[in-house]
């Protein structure tokens, strides 16, 4: 009994997340994989609050939070150049691979922007490890789950409909679905990664690696291309006969 209870509930949280996103075909606009040692400011700002550090070391993008309580003076990230995706897209997708090897007491988060409008993913460490989606300062969504202990991939998908997915090590940790989310409307996007700590505990260190964001954008199928073909020679044949009355 227990079994098919567990088969069940692992049946149902898989289609909810394919139902969406997953089988997307999506074209990677922005991407990059910290391997050279320094930070591309082409592709990044970096926005340090003060206090903390940010190094491009050893194949991967790396955080050290110092805490402080204040987030307006003691939070670290990199925020991207704008990613514009064509208006008619229909899902974006932010991946990266993190790790958080001794979470103590800060928070470690990255988040889609648009304007003013953010989706944000957090890991916190205190008082518990647990993970949190907000859209902009809202709280969405929050439960119990540890912290990546070896480099985890991870995506963040946002459907235009209003569906959103968060995966980890290709596993659907949870989908959401409201069309009122922000970014719904949003073409032009920045990612943000980072840290920040209420505490005083120092040195809390934080790795990304292999950051891209990408979009799906329908292509006409052939059937629908042959389908609007005749759609037109039929209007142009309608504007023949209208004519000749
Ligand atoms: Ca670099
Ligand atoms: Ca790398």
């Amino acid at each position: 009994m227990f079994k098919k209870i567990v088969l069940m509930v692992f049946a149902v949280g898989i289609m909810h997340c394919l139902s969406g996103i997953a089988q997307a075909n999506f074209v990677t606009l922005f991407s990059d994989n910290f391997n050279d040692n320094s930070l591309d400011t082409a592709k990044w700002t970096l926005l340090d609050k003060g206090g903390s550090s940010f190094y491009e070391t050893n194949g991967s993008a790396q955080f050290t939070i110092y805490g402080s309580p204040d987030f307006n003076t003691n939070s670290i990230a990199i925020k991207s150049q704008t990613i514009n995706a064509a208006n008619n897209w229909t899902s974006v997708k932010f991946d990266t691979q993190w790790l958080i090897p001794y979470p103590v007491t800060a928070e470690y988060n990255f988040s889609v922007i648009s304007g003013a409008n953010s989706l944000k993913v957090a890991y916190s460490s205190w008082p518990y490890s647990q993970i949190s989606i907000y859209d902009n300062a809202d709280l969405i969504w929050r439960d119990t789950r540890p912290t990546p202990k070896t480099m985890t991939p991870v995506s963040f998908n946002i459907n235009r409909t209003g569906q959103l997915e968060l995966w980890e090590n290709g596993v659907c940790v949870k989908a959401l679905t409201d069309p009122k989310f922000s970014l719904m409307n949003s073409n032009s996007f920045q990612v943000q990664l980072g840290g920040w700590d209420y505490s005083g505990y120092p040195n809390q260190t934080e790795y990304f690696d292999s950051v891209s964001f990408s979009a799906n954008t329908p292509v006409p199928e052939p059937a629908t291309m042959s389908l609007l073909g005749i759609g037109i020679l039929g209007l142009i044949g309608l504007r023949k006969s209208y004519l000749s009355k």
